[in-house]
């Protein structure tokens, strides 16, 4: 990155590092990598949403797909990593898909990352989209998903992202294998309608809203799924959706080495399907998945080409600062996972070394990269403190005068009530 004349900053960055034994060689590499690290926000994070039973809504929340790419457009605007925006069909476009959207992301900054249908929402689907027994539900569901595929193609979108709510709630209610088959089906056809350069991710759940069982419940479903749709189908992992205990960063190896990770929703959790800003519970557990993505990018040299993607809803926290919190943590963590002393990590592993294995790790789990992360975004020209700079730009206050007049306008009034 710098080849002659290092600033006086630069060099104070490189002395930082070395107290921290890192030399100005490894930490340039860190930085040339992260310069290259992208990650797509939700449109769906910037307006209210809740939990099943409420919703509480925020003034500055967005209101339409405008508000939502303006959001998008500071929050890129003051980290330099978030340049597409995830939209869910059905939310975003509730008229249609209309032309105009590209134009207005331009104009913000953004552009259109992946496509989500939404087949979820609609009373139809409550015995399920793809896998309900009614094939004319079914056919709906396609219709929906081949619709995607078209805005795809309109928004160049190279992602279409799916996640299915199908499942049932007791046992007995259906027959497994038929449900399977009946997934499959779609997928292969979908994928038929895809172009060359586009990538079908498939998402899986453990549980919710079936509380028995969902059809695309762990990655070894989605992998199957995947396998059998064609070759531009991958498994999409959302951090949020295992059992309490499951060893993410495993799957994440596994589906790397099988070439069939096709990106992350990325979000921490507690409990569940929690949807909390990514690092708010734990920190070492995405550090540790992103400590698998170093390690092959170390092994390989080239960099995995995957989605990497933020999933949340954040139903108590301002929506843009938690998205630039979010974005910042994941850059965060991904830079401490590619300062893992892989030749350090390799000498404790062949020797057996387990305390200075894991130390390796932690060592890099526990630097300040706060030096190199303000490299990044000086030569990204951003903030260095993306979420201080932004806490006091007033952006928050504008957009809810604004949009408390929107709402006003258009007769929309709050939340709604569970029953
Ligand atoms: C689901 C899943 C999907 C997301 C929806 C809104 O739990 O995580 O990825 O699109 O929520
Ligand atoms: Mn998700
Ligand atoms: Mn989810």
């Amino acid at each position: 990155m710098q080849t002659s004349g290092e600033s006086n900053r630069e060099k104070r960055m490189a002395r930082k590092l070395k107290l921290r034994g890192m030399s100005s060689a490894a930490a340039n590499h860190v930085i040339d990598r992260l310069m290259r690290f992208r990650i797509e926000v939700p449109s769906w994070g910037y307006a209210d949403t809740g939990t099943r039973f409420g919703k509480f809504t925020q003034d500055a929340a967005a209101v339409d797909i405008a508000d939502k790419l303006a959001d998008a457009g500071v929050t890129h605007a003051f980290t330099g990593i978030c340049p597409t925006v995830a939209v869910h069909v059905l939310w975003d476009f509730p008229h249609g898909f209309d032309p105009a959207v590209l134009r207005l992301a331009k104009a913000q900054g953004v552009r259109i990352g992946s496509i989500n249908p939404n087949l979820f929402q609609d009373q139809c689907y409550k015995y399920g989209s793809v896998t309900n027994r009614d094939p004319n539900i079914r056919k709906l569901a396609l219709r929906h998903i081949l619709d995607s595929i078209e805005i795809m193609r309109r928004v160049h979108s190279r992602v279409l992202s799916l996640w299915f709510a199908d499942g049932v709630n007791y046992p007995g209610q259906a027959d497994i294998r038929q449900r399977k088959a009946l997934a499959t089906a779609a997928l292969k056809t979908a994928h038929e309608a895809m172009g060359r350069g586009q990538v079908m991710l498939v998402e899986y759940k453990p549980f919710e809203p079936g509380t028995y069982f969902t059809d695309f419940f762990d990655w070894g479903s989605s992998y199957v799924f995947a396998k059998a749709a064609g070759p531009q189908a991958k498994v999409l992992v959302d951090t949020g959706h295992h059992l309490p205990g499951c060893n993410i960063e495993q799957i994440v190896a596994w589906l790397i080495d099988e070439k069939m990770l096709g990106g992350f929703h990325f979000n921490d959790r507690k409990y569940a399907d929690d949807d909390l800003t990514v690092g708010a519970i734990d920190p070492y557990q995405a550090f540790r998945i992103f400590n698998e993505i170093a390690a092959y990018e170390h092994e390989t040299g080239k960099d995995l080409d995957i989605a990497y993607m933020i999933d949340q809803s954040h139903n108590v926290k301002p929506k843009v600062q938690a998205m630039i919190q979010t974005a910042c943590t994941v850059q965060q963590l991904m830079a401490k996972a590619l300062c893992v002393d892989r030749k350090a990590l390799a000498r404790a592993q062949a020797a057996e070394d387990t305390i200075a294995a894991e130390e390796t790790l932690r060592a890099a789990f526990n630097l300040d990269v706060t030096p190199i992360l303000e490299a990044v975004r000086k030569a990204m020209g951003v903030p260095e403190s993306p979420l201080e700079a932004f806490r006091s730009s007033g952006y928050e206050r504008q957009a809810a005068r604004k949009r408390r007049a929107k709402r006003k306008a258009l007769g929309l009034s709050g939340g709604s009530t569970y029953a």
